[in-house]
């Protein structure tokens, strides 16, 4: 457990570091200037190349702030940060320190580059996975990547994602940064608590937000409070398949209350899950002629909502013993059994809460109030003891709400607006304050960290501006790294070229490798770095050690198929190259390498349904093909090894010049191919 003396090891390496560089980056600038020896000197040279270029000068600190930041060409970042894409329903893959883009993974949205659901079938098999009714919804609202983990600490298999908007999950496999499987949620359209993994990625927990009646059928909204449900939905997933298991899988009847973000207990909590939640005013909003309460009011008049505490595994033995009723097919543990068997407590959290956060030894809950200036901090033994003596007083719906000053632990004043909190390796908090514009970085107490001396604000940081969630190093395990932080930050006026009137969001590099007293304004938390991100807003994010990641180089075999992460049998291979013809179906092989396509001519006519299989033979390192069929809304990606398959009916007649997507050769512009269709009649 991390306590408050000693060094880390990383701390002292970033210190070195930081000193190393410094001397280093001084060295090379007096060389550059003559070796004059003295550093301002170096430092004046320098700024006047960039006055000459038009910036500003640097001072000394910024010039360090730089120096920690920059990463010469072939060094890689130690760490990757996984960030939510927002409403782009994508995810992006980003190094720290040197907030380089790696990747928009494809997730929820269709996506060119990557031929995500441009005519490949094993991708557009998974995006329909996630059809709602029927309906393909092409676009999501990405909210919190959750990394698998053994033990509480990332492992660097998989990574999963929610979809506010629809109430889906996805899967993504860390082998080759591809999306495995979604799964929409049968008894929600919508969700918010969501994702998080249990300590060992038993479970993926979606939590709901805005409640409906289960499997959002039609009810009167004068029926609220009877017909309207919120709930959390416990996904299974099994590892060795690398699937969530939909029919091991339940989800739990909770009240009309509008849940909010979850976390996993771990260590001493492990087994119990902690949802926040907000309008337990059960609001129902106004109506045009003025009857009723805006959500705005009315979900926020009183001092006090409800953080769910919930026995995970009982529930679990619960459901795998089939009490449960169905919707939509899925099993779904009634309220009132929840209540019977000991299943769901609340824990009054002050006003319109959010965030809900497990200290890296499981022994606390922090909760912020949007509107309370305190985090609040719960003991999880202290829950347990109010459980056992039965300290408590039943909702309106008879759900025991324990007793606030039995189980509260510890109150922080951090500042106006608090919502997020994340953890480093010296027992220090940091809490995202979104009306100040702040990151607290405040002690934690108790006896595994700083004891009677905790429980204590130590500095705050000003972002630009109005952060929402932060992430530190793997900031949410049993063993936090510290060392780095972000801020995800919602507004960015004035911080970079406006590109119109949508600006990008800006994630904000912080140093928190530093000593508290280095600068007791800030608790030694320093900016280093401004990143603007112009393609989605990302609320959550994570950040792994980047050698815990084993990603493929290229595709284990030829005719790999990453829709199962096997080869496909049927896939073409060298020498295997044919197009066959049964009644109406024209059924093609074909292989692609540096630089041609075989065969590089097909025919076919008017009317033929086309089954067309396509393997890249290639076995180097980044020897992407891409395949484009105009007009039929086809591209392909294709990765050394991989395989794919297109099926479409040939409706329209003409020459279809194919080709590759991917500048792969000099003769790439020659790794082309005609498609003729011969009208029909
Ligand atoms: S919670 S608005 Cu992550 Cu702050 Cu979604
Ligand atoms: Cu293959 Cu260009």
């Amino acid at each position: 457990m991390p306590r408050g003396s000693g060094t880390p090891w990383w701390r002292r390496r970033s210190v070195l570091a930081v000193v190393g560089i410094v001397i280093a980056f001084t060295l090379v600038l007096q060389a550059c200037s003559g070796g004059d020896g003295d550093s301002s000197a170096a430092l004046g040279d320098m700024n006047s190349r960039r006055e000459a270029a038009g910036l500003a000068p640097l001072t000394d600190a910024q010039m360090e702030a730089a120096a920690l930041t920059y990463l010469p060409s072939g060094e890689w970042d130690p760490y990757v940060m996984f960030a939510s894409g927002g409403q782009s329903g994508q995810m992006f893959a980003i190094g720290v320190p040197s907030m380089r883009i790696l990747k928009s993974i494809a997730v929820f949205t269709p996506e060119p580059w990557q031929g995500w659901g441009f005519g490949n079938l094993g991708t557009e098999e998974i995006l329909d996975a996630g059809n709602v009714d029927g309906n393909r919804v092409n676009w999501a609202d990405t909210h919190h990547p959750a990394l698998s983990e053994t033990g509480g600490d990332y492992d660097g298999e998989y990574i999963f994602i929610n979809d506010k908007a629809n109430a889906r999950v996805a899967v993504v496999d860390l082998r080759d940064f591809e999306v495995k499987q979604i799964v929409k949620n049968p008894v929600a359209i919508n969700d918010h608590g969501g994702t998080k993994v249990t300590p060992d990625t038993e479970w993926v927990i979606e939590g709901g937000q805005y409640a409906t009646p289960n499997g959002w059928e039609y009810a009167p909204v004068e029926s609220y409070n009877e017909d309207y449900k919120g709930m959390v939905t416990m996904w299974r997933f099994d590892r060795t398949s690398g699937r969530i298991l939909e029919d091991q899988s339940f989800a739990m009847e909770l009240p009309p209350y509008w849940q909010d973000l979850c976390d996993a207990g771990k260590l001493v909590s492990d087994g119990w899950i902690f949802c926040g939640s907000f309008n337990t005013e059960r609001a129902t909003g106004a109506g045009p002629d003025g009857t009723g309460e805006q959500f705005e009011a009315g979900a926020s008049a009183r001092d006090r909502d409800y953080l769910h505490v919930i026995n995970l595994d009982k529930a679990a033995e619960i459901a795998a013993a089939g009490n449960t009723f169905d919707v939509n097919g899925f099993p779904m543990i009634s309220l009132q059994t929840s209540i019977d068997e000991g299943l769901l407590y609340f824990v009054p959290e002050p006003k319109s809460p959010h965030g809900a956060d497990v200290t890296p030894g499981g022994e606390y809950v922090v909760v912020s109030g949007k509107l309370d200036p305190h985090v609040t901090i719960y003991s999880f033994d202290k829950m347990q003891t109010a459980i056992a003596n039965q300290d408590w007083e039943p909702d309106p719906y008879g759900v025991p709400v324990l007793n606030f000053d039995s189980v509260m632990e510890a109150q922080v004043e951090v500042g106006l607006g608090p919502l997020h909190t994340e953890f480093d390796a010296d027992g220090y908090a940091y809490t995202s304050i979104f009306l100040d514009s702040t990151v607290a970085k405040w002690s934690l107490g108790g006896e595994n960290y700083f004891g009677d001396d905790g429980w204590k604000l130590e500095g705050t940081l000003p972002v630009q501006y109005n952060i929402g969630h932060l992430v530190a190093a793997e900031g949410d395990t049993v063993a936090p790294d510290g060392g780095y932080l972000v801020a995800l930050n919602k507004w960015s006026i004035d911080r970079f070229f406006p590109p119109g009137p949508l600006l990008p969001q800006n994630l904000q590099l912080v140093d928190i490798s530093q000593p508290v007293d280095s600068n007791p304004e800030t608790g030694g938390m320093q900016v280093l770095y401004d990143m603007p991100l112009g393609m989605g807003e990302p609320h959550y994010a994570q950040i792994i050690k980047a050698d815990k990641l084993q990603p493929f180089e290229v595709y284990p075999e030829i005719g790999w198929d990453p829709g199962v992460m096997a080869v496909d049998p049927n896939a073409p291979q060298i020498g295997t190259e044919r197009v066959e013809r049964n009644g109406d179906t024209v059924e093609i092989w074909m292989t692609a390498v540096r630089s041609h396509f075989t065969p590089d001519r097909v025919e076919i006519q008017q009317g033929d349904r086309v089954i067309w299989h396509i393997t890249n033979v290639d076995t180097s390192k980044d020897a992407t093909h891409g395949l484009a069929v105009p007009g039929y809304n086809i591209n392909l990606s294709l990765e050394p090894g991989e395989t794919a398959t297109m099926e479409f009916d040939a409706t329209m007649d003409g020459v279809f010049p194919f080709y590759c997507t991917e500048f792969c050769s000099a003769l790439h512009l020659e790794m082309a191919g005609y498609f003729l269709i011969e009208p029909s009649g």
